[in-house]
């Protein structure tokens, strides 16, 4: 998969290179380039936003200098992909599909977002996508594309080993599907006077599902009622 990412604080992007995302990227899997907005302006002070059409508070960016760099970027499988606190929310099932495409470009706005018709010209050539990571403002779309990478980049087949499939996860399809992932311990037995439960320790492996099941079930009550369906 290749993902351009445009930004005006390219730096922000340094941890995608490392852990997970990282390796995919060593491994070829992942071919990821940052590109700074700035590079396209051609005025001493490189404007890349101006005051909001309408009136009121902050700044709006500019969309020659988005049209111009998107130019060189887009091709016809590109999707765009816009974080925003106005998009659509973010989930497993759109992280599914995002992890699908062959060409990502994730343009980061900053201030008080991208002039619109950056988002409807494109949406003319090409797949756009308005996207938030939950209800509460970020001051750029940086730290978002830092989560939304790395939530797509481990269902890119691959990138994850066997050992740490993502088939179990919460919010994953199959059994435990919709519920939290439950509880989980390992070594030692003991620890400050608290005990791993007796079932996981022994062998049986249908009490062991029950067990993990009715844990998923309980985290889910306690955190997420909203999940939870009417038999459970
Ligand atoms: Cl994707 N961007 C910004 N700036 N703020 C957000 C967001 C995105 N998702 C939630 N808040």
């Amino acid at each position: 998969m290749k993902i351009d990412i445009v930004s005006i604080f390219p730096e922000y992007l340094a941890p995608l290179n490392l852990s997970l995302v990282g390796k995919a990227i060593s491994d070829g899997v992942i071919d990821l380039n940052v590109h700074d907005l700035r590079s396209v302006t051609s005025d001493k002070h490189q404007t890349v936003d101006d005051s909001p059409y309408g009136g009121g508070p902050g700044m709006v960016m500019k969309a020659e200098p988005w049209g111009d760099l998107l130019d060189q970027l887009v091709t016809q499988d590109s999707v765009l992909v816009v974080p925003t606190p106005s998009g659509q929310h973010f989930t497993q099932t759109m992280s599914a599909e995002l992890a699908n495409e062959s060409h990502l470009i994730f343009a980061c706005g900053r201030y008080e977002g991208i002039d619109s018709r950056v988002m409807q010209h494109f949406a003319s050539r090409i797949k756009v996508r308005e996207v938030s990571i939950g209800d509460y403002v970020l001051a750029g779309g940086e730290a978002a594309v830092l989560v939304i990478v790395e939530a797509l980049a481990r269902l890119i087949p691959g990138v994850l080993g066997n050992s740490e499939s993502a088939v179990d996860d919460s919010f994953a399809e199959g059994e435990m599907a919709n519920l939290l992932e439950g509880q989980v311990y390992t070594k030692p037995p003991v620890w400050r006077d608290l005990e791993v439960p007796e079932v996981l320790r022994g062998g049986n492996h249908a009490a062991i599902a029950a067990w993990r099941r009715a844990s998923a079930q309980a985290r889910t009550a306690q955190y997420r009622p909203d999940l939870l369906s009417d038999s459970e």
